[in-house]
């Protein structure tokens, strides 16, 4: 099992203690209703459970794992169907040895002799401190697993390639079942259904999907409009795979032909995701990626009339920020915006231009790749950025583009030492992306 490897390697990295997690908790909504569970993305990552109230303790020096769960009584039983006991989640986790939760304080009272610290989760500490009553390094414990949870093991990136192909398969439903005069949600639960219709039944993150205008709101999660024909549609959804996440957009037209307006942007954002895609390998800092694709837009948006002047100044400046205002890459894994490497990892930004994911590429790291390109009312119309702006853009002409909404595509890349891994396959050049939204 790939669980016993990683917890093999958290271990070899703290090897002087007691290892404590904790794994997540049902949060109530109101009486008798609990918000859906899903499970710590550390405890997925070094157990694969997902259920409820479960401890992980780790015993370096014995190289030993023990699972400890909740004891469910009859009555629970009543509402909740079976619950695996201590014999059968051995079988089920791959790990050696499962006993009660009960039993953890006990446990720790014999573990903590033979250790010199304790490295506790918060939660973990809080609850066991006096059980441990050992010195815990907590921040360590944070780092060891970033570290380790930044570069992807054989096992899971097959984990993400499934969660990929499933949502992959959802969005060409989607391409396909678009049409004038359905809502945003009719889409997303096409979408949806085609995740859980796979065995997927949790998504990443909340679905967007957003026509026409309301593409340029960057986080929309309305989704309660009526598509027209004209619009684009931008749809940002990722099913997950036993925690491991998919982030897959893609922007086309509602009525299946892109307009020649609408093609100009949709290729400028698409040649520059696949010239950064091309540049992604090991060694890459992704901050100079960043700074690449404003270079890019800003020379796509030069040719269209809405930026003028030397491209330096328009990226320096932050004149392109004002149509691609978000970052072009982050981590992808058991969380959608995943860990980025540890303390060690953290590498410095040669840019003038302030980016927020900062990291030199390793092989195993998953990223997204995502420029996009938005007609923002609130700051084409912010009379402080038409100011400062005047000079550098063509706002009469970005204005008769509010009701394009944007453009974003994004897939999901595998780095390695040579050439980049593209996990996600959907169409999106025009030619295949009209011939997908045939029906
Ligand atoms: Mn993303």
């Amino acid at each position: 099992m790939h669980y016993e490897d990683i917890r093999r390697s958290l271990m070899a990295r703290l090897p002087d203690g007691l290892i404590l997690l904790s794994g997540g908790v049902p949060v109530a909504r109101n009486h008798d209703v609990e918000y859906p569970f899903r499970q710590k993305s550390d405890f997925l990552y070094l157990t694969g459970a997902e259920e409820a109230g479960c401890y992980l303790l780790l015993e370096p020096g014995r190289r030993k794992s023990t699972l400890f769960i909740p004891k469910i009584d009859n009555h629970h039983r009543v509402w909740l169907g079976h619950v695996p006991g201590p014999a059968e989640a051995r079988h089920l986790f791959g790990v050696a040895n499962v006993a009660y939760a009960s039993e953890l304080g006990p446990a720790l009272k014999r573990a903590r002799k033979s250790a010199r610290r304790c490295y506790a989760d918060p939660e973990a500490w809080r609850r066991y401190k006096a059980d441990l009553r050992l010195p815990n390094a907590a921040p360590a414990l944070r780092d060891a697993l970033d570290e380790l949870r930044a570069v992807k093991t054989a096992a899971e990136i097959r984990l993400m390639r499934a969660a990929n192909a499933a949502s992959a398969k959802a969005h060409r439903a989607v391409m396909a079942a678009a049409r004038p005069g359905l809502y945003e949600y009719e889409i997303q639960a096409v979408f949806e259904a085609e995740c859980l219709k796979q065995g997927l039944g949790r998504l990443a993150y909340p679905s967007i999907v957003a026509a026409g205008a309301n593409a340029a709101v960057l986080h929309y999660s309305r989704n309660n409009a009526r598509m027209k024909s004209g619009d684009l549609l931008l749809i940002d959804a990722g099913a997950e795979n036993k925690g491991y996440a998919a982030d897959i957009t893609r922007t086309f037209p509602v009525s299946g032909r892109f307009t020649p307006r609408q093609r100009d942007v949709y290729s400028l954002v698409l040649e520059t995701q696949k010239r950064c895609i091309t540049m992604t390998r090991a060694g890459v800092n992704s901050a100079d990626l960043h700074v690449r694709s404003m270079w890019f837009i800003a020379e796509g948006l030069k040719s269209l009339g809405l930026l003028k002047g030397e491209t330096s100044g328009l990226v320096e400046g932050g004149a392109v920020r004002i149509f691609y205002p978000h970052g072009l890459t982050h981590m992808l894994g058991l969380d959608v915006h995943d860990v980025t490497g540890g303390k060690k990892r953290r590498a410095k930004n040669p840019n003038k231009v302030p980016v927020r994911f900062v990291a030199k590429l390793e092989p195993g790291f998953v990223v997204t790749m995502e420029p996009g390109v938005y007609f923002i009312k609130a700051l084409l119309q912010d009379p402080a950025v038409r100011r400062k702006y005047k000079g550098s853009v063509n706002f009469a002409k970005a204005e008769s583009f509010l009701d394009f909404g944007g453009v974003r595509i994004e897939d999901d890349i595998l780095v390695t030492r040579g050439a980049p891994v593209n996990l996600t396959d959907v169409p999106k050049e025009i030619k295949d992306v009209e011939e997908a939204c045939r029906r």
